[in-house]
């Protein structure tokens, strides 16, 4: 975990297994996102060390599980979840090569940018299981269902390049720049309207199943909150003053 400014990065660290899903990973990520709760952060990475993104779970430590249910609601799912209800943008910066629940971790994210290194795997199908930790959740809502279902019922590997196509990431990068240019997106996230970006990223949480008029209702109840914050007294402010705004996030 690092701190560079208002960015915190969480790098998953196992190289040699590719960043795969153990207690112990599982317990940092927690730790870390706890962590990137703090005002101060306005904007996550996650990332890899090594070749790997994250190979989903460490299939050696299958045999520690006796009740696979169990063992998602107390180690996956509370990670996804608190990616979910950080008040901040969190992105994936896809270094390499993921698989399974890593796959869903990266699609649990705000939003993905890929080094062309890169490798996007089902996994679970491979291995007889279905998608889990929000794997069918996420990639049925970034890809529609019918490209999703094909997608996680085969076990293609995917390229960075026909994930870009396929719009599962919004960006491919030269692996040699894609340090520096995650480090400048995610600075630029973290220089937004922080407080207006958490609320339209819940905003975007509540809109395939809420109705028009619900969702109407949402947005003007969140643009009163928006409206609120110093940071839109600082936009309009900058506007009129012809200047580039400076937002702190509040
Ligand atoms: C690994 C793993 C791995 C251990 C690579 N485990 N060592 C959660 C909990 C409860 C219930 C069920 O579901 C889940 C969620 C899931 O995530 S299920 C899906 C689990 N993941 C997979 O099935 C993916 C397995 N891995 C692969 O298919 C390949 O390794 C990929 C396509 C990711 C990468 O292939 P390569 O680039 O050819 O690398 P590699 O296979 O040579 O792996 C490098 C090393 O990493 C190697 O170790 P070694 O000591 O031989 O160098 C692998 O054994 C190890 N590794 N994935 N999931």
């Amino acid at each position: 975990m690092a701190r560079d400014g208002a960015v915190q990065t969480i790098t998953l660290n196992r190289p040699d297994k590719l960043n795969a899903f153990t207690r112990a990973v599982h317990a940092g990520l927690r730790d870390a996102l706890k962590e990137a709760r703090d005002p101060e952060v306005r904007a996550v990475v996650i990332t890899g060390a090594g070749r790997g993104f994250c190979a989903g779970q460490d299939l050696t430590e299958f045999g520690e599980m006796p009740d696979v249910a169990a063992a998602l609601r107390e180690t996956y799912h509370p990670n996804v979840l608190a990616i979910r209800a950080l008040e901040k943008p969190v992105l994936a910066a896809v270094n390499g090569v993921c698989a399974g629940a890593g796959l869903s971790l990266a699609c649990a994210c705000d939003l993905r940018i890929a080094s062309t290194e890169a490798a996007f795997v089902p996994g679970f199908v491979g291995i007889g299981l279905v998608p889990d930790s929000g794997g069918t959740y996420f990639v049925h809502r970034l890809l529609g269902a019918p490209r999703a279902f094909q997608w996680m019922a085969s076990n293609r590997k995917l390229s960075a390049g026909e994930a870009e196509a396929w719009g599962l990431v919004s960006e491919v990068v030269e692996a040699d720049a894609f340090p520096a240019r995650t480090a400048e997106l995610a600075a630029t996230l973290a220089a937004g309207p922080t407080r207006a970006i958490a609320l339209t990223k819940r905003l975007f949480d509540h809109a395939d199943t809420a109705t028009l008029e619900e969702q109407l209702e949402h947005e003007a109840q969140l643009q009163s909150v928006a409206a609120a914050s110093e940071d839109f007294g600082e936009g309009v402010a900058a506007f009129l003053e012809r200047r580039a705004p400076e937002f702190r996030g509040r």
